[in-house]
């Protein structure tokens, strides 16, 4: 039996303090390749991202253009949502922490952790990093030899010292501990979950939860002078977005408790120890997972304004072409590590794996076909040892790659696809088509049958990393729109003898550099 039951998966909300960048693009479009794959198994999916518009770095960037952070907010939102359209997301919701549906999310939250005596005022005083939204502990922070204090993330700190509400985090150090233990899986991978656990045994400090010298924030209730820690509200926004605080009854509520955050590795700490133990004093279920991928580095080098590396997603995708640069990230990136990405490696990728690849195979025997066998495909024969293998390894697929996604490993379910596609090539060029021709025909109608039933079943299962062009090989082999999710892998789906086919169009054209 497969799994049925809804599926509720999200990116981490972005700071829309400026454009989104090649970090964002890659959160989207690794979400977005999950979400696909468990539409296409047939699951209800829920998938959402949005913007996380509220606190002090808004307010700080806002100001220093001139304009209202709900100017910023809008007109950078406004670009985040543009770019999950060029990148073809398939977000069934795009949540703005500015929206009135999360204001009132929100205040119900605390309201429920105040009546659970977890929320009390007193005044703060600490190290606070306004790039990260984040209070640090002055043994996590540095004095360099510039005279600036940083924080572990390697941005500058402030000293803060103001009236505010306190979160009792140091009350649930040994339930997040057992949350832990008992879920192994909650946190992924290992390593994040190695430096969650020994932060949380470390001892956990009460969490300051409001702030009052500034007001770029959704209000605590009932005392207007302060906004809400901006990730007390952020976090707050996966569930928003399920309506499930506001009726539990209501039309998504069934899609909480979330199936996975999906979550950059500088943010694990707010996902894997402030978020479960917010949803525990509220009386609220827990996500099932949260799991961070590493981040990308240009050429191995961290991206940077002062560096002159930062690449536009747009540039990148405009250059060599959307389901090139989402096939690149997903097969050469490990998910859950750090990745590097050049233009020399993307080239690479898309001409050995694409070109050469999948598209060579797809072009060399449909062609054949519509040449040789009345542009139909033809009646396989009977199957020699050598096609069921052949047929065995592309019907294995499937499990497989369900296995691998439901850990996040997606480069491993793409790279078993790839090697699938290899495999195929050396069974096409063994068993030598073009000379059968004129020796067995009959010979050559099955070879042709039995490499055209692997291109399908590879283009179904590379649609949630290439949705168009995967699309464009299941036209070239003339699937049903109906027979394109994963009912239609293996032999329920197998080409049918007789169906008409055009003469194929290339679908992944070698990428050539251009002239410097
Ligand atoms: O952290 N490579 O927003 P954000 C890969 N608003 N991923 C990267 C990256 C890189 N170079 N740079 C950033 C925030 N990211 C909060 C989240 S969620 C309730 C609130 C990832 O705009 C980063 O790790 O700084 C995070 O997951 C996402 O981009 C948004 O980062």
């Amino acid at each position: 039996m497969t799994d049925k039951s809804p599926f509720y998966i999200t990116t981490a909300i972005a700071y829309p303090n400026g454009k989104p960048h090649i970090g964002h693009a890659y959160e989207m479009i690794a979400t977005d390749a999950m979400a696909r794959f468990q539409r296409l198994d047939g699951r209800p999916v829920f998938f959402l991202t949005g913007t996380d518009e509220h606190g002090q770095k808004m307010q700080q960037t806002a100001r220093a253009e001139g304009i209202t952070p709900q100017e910023l907010a809008k007109r950078n939102s406004d670009a985040f949502e543009d770019m999950a359209k060029l990148l073809n997301i398939s977000n069934d919701d795009f949540i703005r922490t500015t929206q009135e549906r999360h204001h009132r999310t929100v205040q119900e939250v605390w309201r429920r952790m105040a009546a659970n005596g977890d929320i009390y005022k007193d005044s703060y005083s600490g190290w606070y990093s306004v790039r990260d939204e984040a209070f640090y502990q002055e043994g996590e922070t540095e004095l360099r030899a510039d005279g600036v204090r940083y924080g572990p993330q390697g941005t500058p700190v402030e000293w803060v010292e103001e009236e505010s509400y306190f979160f009792r985090l140091s009350a649930y150090e040994d339930r997040l501990l057992k949350l832990y233990e008992d879920q192994p899986d909650f946190i992924g991978p290992t390593e994040r979950r190695n430096e969650i656990l020994s932060f949380v045994k470390g001892g956990l400090k009460d969490l300051s939860v409001s702030r009052t010298t500034f007001d770029w924030g959704i209000k605590v209730p009932d005392d207007p002078a302060h906004v809400m820690y901006v990730w007390v509200d952020a976090l707050t926004n996966y569930i928003t977005a399920t309506g499930y605080v506001e009726d539990v009854n209501g039309p998504l509520a069934k899609f909480w408790p979330a199936d996975v955050h999906i979550i950059g590795k500088d943010i694990i700490r707010f996902h894997a120890v402030y978020w479960p133990a917010f949803l525990m004093s509220a009386g609220l279920p827990l996500p099932k997972r949260v799991f961070a991928h590493g981040f990308l580095l240009n050429k191995g080098e961290k991206m940077s304004k002062s560096l002159g590396n930062v690449v536009d997603p747009v540039n990148l995708v405009n250059h060599f072409g959307l389901d090139q640069v989402r096939y690149f990230f997903l097969r050469e990136v490990s998910f859950g590590q750090d990745g590097s990405y050049s233009e020399e490696g993307i080239a690479t990728r898309i001409n050995a794996d694409l070109a050469n690849g999948i598209g060579n195979l797809a072009s060399r025997s449909l062609s054949m076909i519509v040449k040789n066998c009345d542009g139909q495909i033809p009646t396989p024969g009977e199957l020699t040892d050598a096609d069921q293998a052949m047929l065995a390894s592309v019907d294995g697929l499937l499990t497989v790659c369900r296995e691998e996604f439901a850990t996040q490993q997606i480069h491993k379910a793409v790279a078993a696809i790839i090697a699938v596609v290899s495999e195929t090539d050396r069974y096409f060029a063994g068993q030598e088509p073009w000379a059968l021709k004129k020796t067995d025909p009959a010979r050559m109608a099955t070879v042709l049958y039995v490499t055209a039933e692997v291109v399908r079943q590879i283009a179904i299962l590379t649609q949630p990393i290439m949705p168009t062009s995967a699309g464009k090989l299941l036209d070239l082999v003339a699937a049903p729109a109906d027979k394109r999710d994963f009912v239609a892998l293996g032999d329920a789906g197998r080409l049918v003898p007789g169906t008409p086919l055009s003469a194929p169009t290339p679908v992944f054209p070698r990428y050539v550099a251009p002239e410097a």
